[in-house]
């Protein structure tokens, strides 16, 4: 069975990635199986540029297919920011918590009809001796004054999704990744995959 690996360090991206590509013929590694795969650093004004960047580091490293996910929260109110820096925004040894606070403390007394935010995401995937395929995704919702709900990662307590009437943390995880940035962008990289398989 041939092999993918997912160029990430992010555990909850990692389970969101396993459970969209279940069932294809692919046996899913992690770096956790590549100890000496190491990521590069992500210097690239966008999350394309970041997301080839990955898959092709670790399909060097690996000789392997590689999928990386760059991914981030463009909030308009904030010409766009976090963006690419959206894991680091606090700084580079903050957690999510401190990501979370600041962006509240830069939205504070912003009415909530300004607080128009997408998660944005960006797949690729590099095959040796082929090409790098890239995938790119969105979804709309806005930032709440107060976190809501327990489950997801990141940014979720914070990113209230209309249609649903919730955040992302409140969703099950199911529910999430149908209109999801990363679960749209996994779909078509999924189709993408079975027809490199074929
Ligand atoms: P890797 O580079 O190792 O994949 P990372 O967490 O550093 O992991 P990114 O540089 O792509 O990943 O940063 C993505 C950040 O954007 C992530 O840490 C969250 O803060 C935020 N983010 C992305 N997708 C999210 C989601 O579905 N829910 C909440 N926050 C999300």
């Amino acid at each position: 069975m041939k092999k993918i690996i997912l160029a990430t360090g992010n555990r909850h991206k990692v389970s969101e990635i396993k459970a969209l590509l279940k069932g294809l013929p692919l046996k899913i590694l992690t770096l956790e199986d590549y100890p000496g795969a190491v990521m590069p650093e992500e210097d690239r004004p966008t999350f394309s540029g970041n997301a080839v960047k990955k898959a092709e580091a670790v399909a060097r490293a690996t000789g392997e297919m590689a999928l990386a996910d760059d991914s981030g929260l463009e909030v308009d109110f904030l010409d766009g920011r976090p963006g690419v820096l959206s894991a680091r925004y606090a700084g580079e040894d903050q957690d999510h918590e401190a990501n979370n606070c600041l962006l509240l403390k830069e939205l504070l007394n912003v009415p909530q009809k300004e607080r128009t935010a997408s998660f944005r995401c960006a797949i690729a995937v590099a095959v040796p001796g082929d090409q790098t395929y890239l995938v790119e995704e969105s979804c709309t919702g806005s930032i709440l004054q107060s976190r809501r709900g327990e489950g997801g990662f990141g940014y979720d307590p914070l990113f209230y999704y209309e249609p649903a009437g919730a955040t992302f943390a409140e969703m099950p995880a199911e529910e999430k990744n149908m209109v999801s940035h990363r679960g749209k962008a996994l779909r078509r990289t999924r189709e993408l995959l079975e027809r490199l398989l074929t």
